[in-house]
């Protein structure tokens, strides 16, 4: 048995880091929250006045004496601690994973049991911005999870593109650097359109398979809620009798893949640069919240760890669903905002290594050196080794960890002895067995030459990125012709350009030769993969229309405007989870008969990007504005769902909207039918027929 604790010792009476009481071991919301009914200083002191500072005489000098206004002073100065080095803009949501059970016959995790359910936060992130950068940037999204589960915190660190650009995480400073702005002028911020990126990535052509996918459609996700989300890495699960399985995770959108076009991208890092954490929080405040389902491709352990030739350990390589098909484990939903932006997103810290027992990493060399790099950069970033106890971060399994002391240490440990083994305290805490849930790794042979360089099955740069571009629809093709057209236009290294279109010219002859043609340049001539079989789960057109919850219908009204028409679409929209505005030349509230209308966007405030279809309502006339015809022309080259009732078609026809053209739906008046074709539009993301599919040098 431990001694027992020595009379003279005692820890403070249990109060919360804001001085609030509580039960020892139930630290809850409520006692974390500041509540006291004065205003105070830290200490707790109530203060009668908090605008002006203690002087000698009302017009006299300030006095050091003013313990206030330094306390005040010096928290401010302090603020602000070092954004992340990548990933420093995000937003961030809480919510629950619900296992369906699937995954059972794989992995012991016990989160991933039928039926259980973890509490989660997910932060999404683009890369290379800095924390006050627009959300809209060409980039790729981070999508980390921390499953706070019963058996410790388990963080799946992933991205919404499948494969990296590097394979080995010693290039990391590397590519960073190079993607930053330059460091002489600090600029471009949060872009990849400069020469020292294109230079990077078209010496490591390594590299050729993630910007493939960043010029891609996936570069510019229309919102959180519907992107994708992967691994990337290949994962070892373990089961409950030992066995193993090599695995690739991927988050399924349920709303469905969808982007923006890249005009309205840049117009919303201008007019919203928020557009995509706005777009989270009022989903989830509109009770519309976000949902994924998780799945696995499951691939057999073999010693080569290879599948179809494909080498698991390269991250840089996908297994295509069709070779391997994903199955769903369970749902995540994002329901709840967060309380406070610092508290929570930005004192999140993620770690490759939070693993529970039955999920661990495999020997891809870039997985390895983020084990090491994840924990390292907390100590910085959070002031320490401590971080693990902010609210966060702290696991809501038992915790009994042996380390000590440290910058901002806020349990008070007690006990004589915090080293294993002890006599003094009885030699507690226990260590637990494998069955008492101890995280045992699997043994794995690891028999090879000390050394540096790739395996030869590393030195494949190219067949890949050549079946994603020919996986993909024709219009999807085009897109990343002008994105390479556009990225390499801004760069000014002639050589870097001539470099790009080497690279190219190995993935695809009419890609290169496209954006050659955009670049005014000849077109070298490489050698591309003619084997790769298309892999169709890549290209993000649907099949059919899909869900439209969350979606945004902007209509248009004004005095006179047919407000039962709008009330109608509005219970119809909204009873599939889509989100109606009404835009109207003044704010206020419309009225017309008995009925009225709130205005929530004026032709000041609104632009085309916030909406998936804009409709106009009738009774407006021919009410024309320059702006409603921005809104109306940006929404039609958009290639977004437009629709009028009544005479709201001469509102679109004096907006120099084609009335004809694909995709305008026309009604006498606005019931079930428009409402159905409107909705069937809207899940199709977008209305492609009207998009010119022009390719340069075809
Ligand atoms: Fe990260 N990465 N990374 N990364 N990463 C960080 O950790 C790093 C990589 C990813 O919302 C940092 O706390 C190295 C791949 C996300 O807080 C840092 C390497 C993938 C986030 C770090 C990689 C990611 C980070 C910066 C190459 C997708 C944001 C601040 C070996 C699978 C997490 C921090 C959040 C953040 C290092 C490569 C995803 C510096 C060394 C591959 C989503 O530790």
């Amino acid at each position: 048995m431990p001694p027992k604790r020595q009379r003279d010792q005692a820890a403070p009476k249990p109060t919360s880091p804001t001085g609030k009481s509580e039960v020892l071991g139930t630290v809850g919301e409520d006692s974390r929250a500041q509540a006291g009914e004065y205003l105070t200083t830290a200490q707790g002191v109530r203060l009668p006045d908090t605008d002006h500072s203690l002087k000698a005489g009302r017009r006299g000098p300030t006095l050091l004496e003013d313990f206030h206004l330094r306390e005040k002073i010096t928290h401010f100065d302090h603020e602000r601690i070092p954004e992340r080095v990548v990933h420093a803009r995000g937003a961030a949501a809480h919510g629950t994973f619900v296992a369906n059970g699937k995954a059972a016959s794989v992995t012991k995790a016990g989160f991933l049991q039928k039926g259980r359910e973890t509490p989660v936060f997910t932060r999404f992130s683009t890369v290379l911005g800095s924390r006050g950068s627009a959300d809209t940037v060409r980039d790729t999204r981070g999508f980390a999870v921390k499953f706070y589960t019963d058996e410790g915190n388990f963080d799946l660190v992933g991205n919404n593109i499948p494969v990296f650009f590097i394979q080995d995480g010693i290039k990391f400073p590397d590519i960073i650097h190079a993607g930053k702005p330059h460091p002489d002028r600090e600029i471009p911020q949060a872009q990849s359109a400069h020469d020292t990126f294109w230079d990077f990535v078209t010496l490591h052509t390594e590299a050729t398979h993630h910007v493939l996918w960043n010029m891609s459609d996936r570069g510019i996700p229309r919102s959180y809620r519907t992107m994708e989300g992967f691994g990337v890495h290949t994962f070892r699960l373990v089961n409950a009798e030992g066995a193993t399985a090599l695995v690739k995770f991927h988050w399924k959108p349920v709303a469905g893949v969808h982007s923006l076009v890249w005009e309205e991208a840049q117009i919303a890092a201008g007019i919203d640069p928020d557009f995509h954490r706005r777009d989270m929080a009022d989903g989830i405040e509109a009770g519309a919240p976000l949902e994924y389902d998780l799945g696995i491709q499951v691939l057999p352990d073999t010693e080569d760890q290879t599948f179809e030739g494909i080498d698991l350990l390269d991250a840089t390589k996908i297994v295509p669903e069709e070779l391997a098909p994903v199955q769903i484990i369970g749902r995540l939903t994002l329901d709840r905002n967060p309380t406070n932006y610092f508290a929570e997103t930005e004192q999140v810290a993620f770690h490759t290594g939070h693993l529970v027992p039955g999920i661990e990493v495999t020997d891809d060399p870039l997985m390895q050196a983020r084990m090491f790099s994840y924990l390292d950069t907390q100590l910085t970033r959070l002031g320490g080794p401590n971080f693990s106890q902010l609210p966060i971060n702290c696991p809501h399994a038992a915790v009994n960890d042996n380390l000590r002391d440290g910058m901002h240490q806020s349990a008070i440990h007690q006990g004589q002895a915090p080293y294993k083994p002890n006599s003094v305290d009885g030699d507690q805490p226990a260590v637990a067995t494998e069955a008492e849930g101890g995280y045992v790794q699997r043994p794995r042979h690891v028999d090879g030459e000390v050394g540096r360089g790739n395996p030869a099955s590393f030195e494949d740069h190219f067949s890949q990125a050549t079946l994603f571009y020919r996986s993909l629809s024709e219009i999807e093709r085009v897109h990343v012709v002008e994105a390479y057209t556009f990225e390499l236009g801004k760069c000014y290294e002639q050589a870097i350009k001539e470099r790009a279109l080497t690279v190219l010219a190995n993935v695809d002859a009419e890609l290169c030769v496209a954006v050659a043609a955009g670049l005014g340049l000849p077109a070298p001539v490489g050698a591309p993969a003619d084997d790769v079989v298309p892999s169709p789960a890549l290209s993000q057109i649907p099949p059919g229309p899909g869900p439209i919850a969350g979606r945004i219908v902007g209509v248009v009204a004004g005095p006179g405007a047919d407000l039962g028409g709008i009330e109608k679409l509005q219970r119809a929209v909204e009873a599939a989870g889509a989100i109606v505005r009404v835009i109207a030349p003044t704010g206020g509230v419309i009225a017309k008969g008995k009925n009225t209308c709130v205005v929530e966007r004026t032709l000041l405030t609104a632009r085309s990007i916030e909406f998936d279809a804009v409709v106009v309502a009738s009774g407006l006339g021919g009410f024309t504005d320059i702006k409603l015809s921005i809104l109306l022309q940006e929404a039609f080259r958009h290639c977004k769902a437009i629709g009028a009732w009544g005479d709201g078609a001469q509102v679109l026809e004096a907006a120099g909207v084609d009335t004809s053209a694909p995709g305008i739906i026309l009604s006498d008046k606005s019931g079930k039918g428009f409402a159905a074709e409107l909705s069937a539009a809207l899940g199709l993301h977008r209305v492609w027929e009207r998009a010119p599919l022009v390719m340069a040098g075809r």
